[in-house]
């Protein structure tokens, strides 16, 4: 079981353990020398490195040229995220040679100067020369683009995620400086690169040690990371904890010397992603109470008669939560945020599982229909961790896993190991069959309040008594105010432009839907109000044609109620219209904060800084008297048009599916209830609240 973690065939190994450290057969052949060769032959290699090096050095600074100047095709951006990027590739080189078997601590230390240090106690970096480059390994590493754990095709397993190996070269391209220490099979060695990978002077033994392993130490230079070089301890801290999650087994140490007192932390989990599941799980109650763990390694031949060895193992335990969407998948220790094969391996495997055992055991009658994957799917936190040496990505981002051979090596071991462990623990069996019963349950009653909403709301034509709609009937130049309050509701229906404009004033506030289960959102009468009013449907049942109205504004105060409003209102679009969302339908209105009445003559500032500059344009002395609006409901009729709703003057805020994705995670993240963490969040999200009045 213990070799099952270790995704590295014994071939290979032992093709490893033969030679000084590169594992590719062929370039054995070429270099064959070994360490006692390469000592006395050691002045005639250096001269060789010398004749190749200033043909080669010049193309390595191309390459590496290249790296700078399009940082973010290596790193993604040269903001916060690029920077800890680097890191991550330093680390994944460490993590792979654990995964080769070879090592089993990795220290990473934030230094003083802010550089960073990552050191493993595996083989060490080849110091051989690579008669190809005719440099060193390591500065074959740390120049070569590309230049991964091979020198070429096939040969051992790298498998952690990033650039496929050409980490070490884009590391030290953007770093400022760039020291590599490698104590191997007695030596100890060094090199430093700097401005960008240039070797000042070539790898060097300086020393004898026992020990073995590489540190690499880099600066990143501040000429490409303009925004910021200061590395975040938490942020390292949080990848660091999930590698060591994602590679059981494997010590991780993060260090920040930083501080006057240094801070520490090691993570090692045995249990690898079951500690993991249990981690997630930590603040909720579960219903299965061990982690079941199912895992297992699959040789596949390729087209090219190739061959593969693809490692996968899952970790599940279900909770009594409601949600369905706890199925965190990862390939080569990077997460796949779409999903892909080995997840819908997963699903096809649980689904039939979960039905196929329910039945056996006559947990479910024969009348009964299967439960979906949604129902075995509620509550459920589960990792899916896949080792593949060749792995594709699709999706948008780049983030779904594509290789097809993965769905059925998932499928296969989790339907064994799950449905075996179902057989010997029958007592957990019946809680989990259970669970998914209820959910089943709540399914089959959310799906026929669907079904009785899509009879009386949508079925409704006769407009809600609240709505003062406009006489224009067509849509395009047809605007629907939604208002906060019953007093402002008022004075937009007098102020307001009659063909065109229609108000909906809402009461209060509207219900979570976060929170809310179907049922009782449906029946919500302002919900309720606001989709007749809108006349398109909902969900899958929403048609965008139909749709009354092609600017739907919300309308609220300017303080925090307005802006809970607001969001709730924006949830409820994103969650059941959000083609109105995606074709930019909705938008936000915005009212001033202040007046200024000077010479017979109101005006009216937005914010803080017009405030400002109106005071100075109207030259009025300090201690001039002006209204700050608490409410809508402050302004009269003729105020409100003038300065919110006149199409000529006013001032909104079009919604991007982006702004109300985000509305939506908010209740997701916060689960409505607790008032403190909502503040916090609406403060530190202004961008849906500009004018803010906590
Ligand atoms: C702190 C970062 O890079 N460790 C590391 C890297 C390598 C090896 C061992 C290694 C790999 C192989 C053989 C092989 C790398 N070697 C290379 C290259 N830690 C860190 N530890 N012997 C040693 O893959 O066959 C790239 S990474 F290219 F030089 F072989």
């Amino acid at each position: 079981m213990e070799e099952e973690k270790k995704p590295v065939t014994p071939e290979q190994i032992t093709e490893a353990d033969t030679d000084s450290g590169v594992t590719k057969e062929s370039f054995m052949e070429e270099s064959k020398f070994h360490y006692e060769k390469q000592d006395v032959s050691n002045e005639r290699e250096a001269e060789k490195a010398d004749e190749h090096y200033s043909a080669d050095n010049i193309q390595v600074l191309e390459g590496l040229e290249a790296v700078r100047k399009r940082p973010g095709m290596y790193i993604g951006t040269t903001g916060t995220a690029g920077l800890h990027h680097l890191v991550w590739e330093i680390v994944d080189n460490a993590i792979d040679e654990a995964l080769a078997g070879y090592c089993d601590k990795i220290i990473v230390t934030i230094n003083k100067d802010n550089s960073v240090s990552v050191s493993d106690n595996g083989r060490g970096v080849p110091v051989d020369i690579v008669p190809k480059s005719g440099l060193s390994g390591v500065e074959t590493a740390f120049t070569i683009l590309h230049a991964g754990g091979k020198f070429g095709e096939g040969g051992g397993y790298k498998v952690s995620g990033g650039l496929h190996g050409v980490g070490a070269s884009v590391v030290n391209a953007l770093s400022k400086w760039c020291e590599v220490v490698v104590n191997k099979e007695g030596g100890k060695y060094f090199i430093r690169f700097e401005d960008g990978g240039k070797i000042i002077d070539h790898l060097k033994r300086v020393g004898d040690t026992e020990e073995r392993g590489t540190t690499v130490t880099f600066l990143p230079d501040p000429d490409i990371f303009v925004e910021n070089t200061i590395f975040n301890y938490e942020t390292i801290k949080n990848h660091l904890r999930q590698m060591a999650f994602l590679n059981g087994g494997v010590s991780i140490v993060i260090v920040d010397d930083r501080p006057e007192t240094p801070v520490s932390e090691t993570f090692l989990y045995e249990g690898g992603i079951r500690e993991y599941v249990k981690f997630i799980n930590v603040n909720k109650l579960p219903v299965n109470n061990d982690v079941i763990y199912c895992q297992g390694a699959e040789e596949v031949t390729l087209l090219d008669g190739t061959k593969e060895r693809i490692y996968g193992e899952v970790a599940l335990q279900w909770t009594d939560a409601y949600s369905s969407d706890g199925v965190y998948s990862f390939c080569n220790n990077i997460t796949t945020k779409e999903g892909g094969t080995h997840v819908e391996g997963f699903n096809r495997a649980l689904t039939n599982t979960i039905n196929s055992y329910a039945r056996e055991r006559k947990l479910i009658d024969d009348k009964t229909p299967n439960y979906t994957n949604d129902d075995c799917r509620e509550g459920l936190t589960c990792v899916i961790s896949v080792k593949h040496p060749n792995p594709q990505y699709e999706g948008q981002t780049k983030t779904k896993l594509g290789n097809s051979e993965v769905r059925k090596i998932v499928a296969n071991l989790v339907s064994d190991q799950l449905y075996t462990y179902l057989m010997e623990h029958p007592e957990e069996a019946k809680k989990i069959i259970e669970k998914v019963k209820t959910a089943g349950k709540a399914r089959l009653a959310a799906q026929a309040a669907r079904e009785s909403i899509r009879k009386t709301v949508l079925g409704i034509t006769t407009l809600p008594g609240k709505l003062a709609d406009c006489s224009s009937k067509e849509p395009s130049e047809c605007e629907l105010f939604i208002v906060e309050g019953n007093s402002a509701g008022g004075s937009a229906k007098t102020g307001r432009d009659r063909h065109t404009q229609a108000i909906l004033p809402l009461r209060g506030k509207i219900l979570n839907v976060e929170k809310a289960r179907e049922e009782r959102i449906f029946k919500n009468g302002e919900i309720g109000n606001m989709i007749t009013a809108i006349g398109a449907g909902i969900r899958e049942n929403f048609d965008i044609e139909k749709i009354r109205y092609h600017k739907i504004v919300i309308m609220t105060d300017a303080d925090v109620d307005g802006d809970h409003i607001r969001i709730l209102l924006l949830t409820f679009f994103y969650r059941f219209m959000k083609p109105l969302i995606d074709n930019g339908n909705v938008y936000i209105a915005q009212p001033p904060l202040y007046k200024i009445d000077f010479k017979g003559k109101s005006y009216y500032a937005y914010n803080d800084d017009q405030l400002e500059t109106l005071k100075k344009a109207l030259k009025l002395k300090s201690g001039y008297p002006f209204q700050r609006y608490k409410g809508l409901g402050e302004m009269d009729a003729q105020q409100l048009w003038e300065t919110t709703m006149d199409p000529k003057v006013r001032k909104m805020i079009r919604i991007t599916v982006d702004d109300a994705a985000k509305a939506d995670m908010a209740f997701t993240d916060l689960m409505g209830e607790e008032v403190e963490p909502r503040k916090d969040f609406i403060s530190k999200n202004a961008r849906f609240v500009k004018n803010l009045d906590i």
